[in-house]
């Protein structure tokens, strides 16, 4: 097979261990292989044989980073809250509403409401604003069906947009994301149902990952571990939104099953950070939902420094606690707001948001990697960080093909 060589590209790799300085290199080359990339490096360093037949890109000395991952969305839907956005505005809580039968419920009955093509449709225009600013992979959680069926047609839709998209979709089934109002007042019947769904699922391919939501307006710690146990039994791994708006010990829950990520995590305790440093568990921190429903216990950074437990970085794109499109814009309010370096944010949308996904082809420019990666329209990395409202995106290559 003859190769593809794109040349006069500044490449931030973000490779492990180099991001000390993003792995820039400064007058880099990629040679792409199929979907592979098979060298990456400094132009003077690049062995010969690469060049024979090759054909040529020049990169115009964009930098050139890692496919963006966006690693924890909510992105199938059906309608919006803005309703409930002016109620907060006029007084009352994100927890209020919730309780008072709205949030996570009102955007339940839209979504059983809404056909299968609705629910596409309204997907795909958030998902082709997320693949403008480069995004190369993504997770789709369910969550908004909260029945067999429903939760079915949600799948359904994230497993279609996957095939007539140039990207990858990772899907998780997160039926233990509210009480559905059938099972009103009774979480521990619905948790069964839940534990019921996901052979179903599994047996039609639906699903990647588990997910629950453990928390004081979700689901409690012994329900959450019903939900882990069938997930384990198949083989299915977990993830958790855990510790957003208490300290539920969910973290550490999450760490005995060996989750991909805890997600949140504003209330995260230093025995959680622990636990998660010890199962390999990735913290992904969404900023979006912190904004958006007016946080103001941020997440324990220094914790996770100090305990080395890797952060992610995410839209959570959904409609009541984040609804953006832009992973971008999280990467600015990850520095702005919750303080990390433009590194960590970068290295949180690329390296660590694979991780987060279990994913260990991508996420960084190395040979043997999948040849995602995006060509920018900026001198330095922290440029992406630093910018807001904008999109320096000029194009991106999936798999080795420009999209
Ligand atoms: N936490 C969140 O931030 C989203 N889900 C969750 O468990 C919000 C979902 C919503 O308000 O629709
Ligand atoms: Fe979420």
């Amino acid at each position: 097979m003859s190769y593809e060589i794109w040349e006069n590209a500044r490449l931030a790799t973000m490779q492990e261990g180099q991001d000390a300085n993003y792995g820039l290199i400064d007058d880099g080359v990629l040679v792409v292989e199929g979907k592979q990339l098979a060298w990456v490096g400094p132009r003077s360093d690049m062995p010969m044989q690469y060049r024979h037949g090759a054909f040529m890109h020049d990169a115009r000395n964009a930098l050139v980073t890692p496919g963006l991952i966006d690693c924890h969305t909510h992105l199938v839907y059906g309608g919006h809250r803005a309703n409930e956005f002016e109620l907060r505005l006029n007084g009352a809580s994100y927890e209020d509403i919730a309780r008072a039968g709205g949030g996570i419920k009102s955007t339940v009955q839209a979504t059983r409401m809404a056909s299968e093509a609705e629910l596409y449709k309204a997907a795909l225009k958030r998902l082709t604003h997320l693949m403008k600013e480069g995004v190369t992979t993504l997770e789709i959680k369910s969550g908004y069906g909260l029945s067999l069926e429903n939760e079915a047609k949600c799948l359904r839709v994230a497993r279609q947009l996957a095939l007539d998209c140039p990207i990858q979709i990772k899907n998780t089934f997160l039926g233990a994301h509210a009480v559905p109002p059938e099972f009103q007042d009774n979480a521990d019947a619905y948790i069964d149902a839940v534990v019921t769904m996901m052979a179903p699922l599994q047996a039609q391919g639906l699903i990647d990952a588990v997910d629950a939501f453990c928390d004081r307006i979700g689901f409690t710690y012994a329900q959450t571990e019903k939900v882990f146990k069938e997930a384990q039994r198949l083989n299915l791994p977990v993830k958790l939104h855990a510790e957003q708006l208490t300290d539920s010990h969910g973290a550490s829950l999450a760490a005995k099953y060996g989750a991909l990520s805890c997600d949140h995590l504003e209330w995260l305790s230093e025995e959680g950070a622990a636990a998660m440093a010890k199962a390999g568990t990735v913290a992904v921190l969404l900023p979006g939902a912190f904004y958006f429903i007016r946080e103001t216990k941020l997440p324990p950074i220094e914790l996770l420094r100090q305990h080395k437990v890797p952060m992610a970085i995410s839209t959570d794109s959904n409609p009541g606690s984040s609804p953006c499109t832009s992973l971008l814009l999280m990467l600015n309010m990850a520095c702005t707001l919750m303080r990390l370096t433009p590194q960590e944010a970068l290295a949180g949308v690329t390296r660590v948001a694979a991780q987060a996904l279990g994913l260990i082809d991508r996420g960084a420019l190395c040979a043997n990697q999948r040849a995602d990666f995006v060509l920018w329209d900026v001198q330095h990395p922290a440029e992406l960080a630093y910018a807001f409202g904008s999109n320096p995106c000029l194009s991106t290559v999936w798999g080795g093909q420009v999209r």
